[in-house]
């Protein structure tokens, strides 16, 4: 049995990291059983000091992209193989931009625009002791303000920020068109991946300027819907 290490339900999402929620989808597209343990300790055990990893008969792998290679080569396993050699390069040149790029606007929309920032501080934090909540909440939120300015996002005006945001949307969006998956008629890897990031926006139970924008894409609103009716509806 596979065992998914994440941090758990926030914002109405299974998890609120893409990187887990990415690894959760894939599995419920592949059919292969699992169970998740859903707990910020699991950061303690994080063989990267990141999450996700999996565990699977005492073999640890961490690391979503790691991950994915790892069930992708498991019999029976489509999500890959299915692809031909030139979806599977492209497929995996989109994941990377989201990881790379995106995953950045993600941060900023929760950490540090001022219109998210107590609600993130509370799905968060909510539960630690006063003041304990109040002092790790300020020390997170200064370490993550001070890696997107490292990265380079944190270098750009919130006007800036979401009109990178938008280059990616518009790019998926026209990319998926009227399909119901990116690539072909059934998920593949791929769909796990973008559906990891953008249910951070468009299902997230959270309203702010970068979901709004997100949600007015009207095929990335459904085929997030869709993938979330299939995969989700009953846990
Ligand atoms: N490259 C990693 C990235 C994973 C990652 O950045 N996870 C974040 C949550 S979204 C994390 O664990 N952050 C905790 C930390 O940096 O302390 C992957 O693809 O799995």
């Amino acid at each position: 049995m596979i065992t998914l290490y994440g941090f758990g339900e926030a914002f109405g999402l299974v998890d609120a990291s893409p990187f887990v929620l990415k690894i959760d989808v894939y599995l419920r597209m592949a059919g292969l059983e699992f169970e998740r343990t859903s707990t910020t300790s699991n950061l303690r055990t994080a063989p990267k000091g990141k999450l996700p990893y999996i565990v699977e008969e005492g073999k640890t792998i961490s690391d979503s992209a790691f991950i994915l290679d790892y069930l992708n080569a498991k019999p029976g396993v489509t999500m890959s193989s299915d692809l031909s050699p030139e979806q599977r390069a492209q497929a995996y040149l989109i994941a990377k931009s989201l990881d790379e790029n995106f995953y950045w606007c993600l941060l900023y929309s929760r950490w540090i625009s001022d219109q998210t920032w107590s609600l993130t501080k509370q799905a968060f934090f909510g539960s630690l002791p006063f003041p304990m909540n109040r002092l790790v909440a300020a020390l997170v939120r200064r370490n993550v303000r001070s890696a997107i300015f490292k990265q380079g996002l944190g270098r750009h005006s919130e006007p800036e920020i979401q009109q990178i945001f938008m280059y990616t949307l518009d790019s998926l969006s026209i990319l998926l068109d009227s399909k119901t998956y990116f690539m072909n008629e059934t998920p593949s890897v791929l769909d796990a991946c973008v559906f990891g990031f953008l249910a951070q926006f468009i299902l997230a139970d959270v309203v702010n300027d970068f979901n709004a924008i997100a949600r007015r894409y009207e095929n990335l609103h459904g085929y997030c819907r869709n993938i979330h009716e299939r995969y989700y509806s009953q846990s």
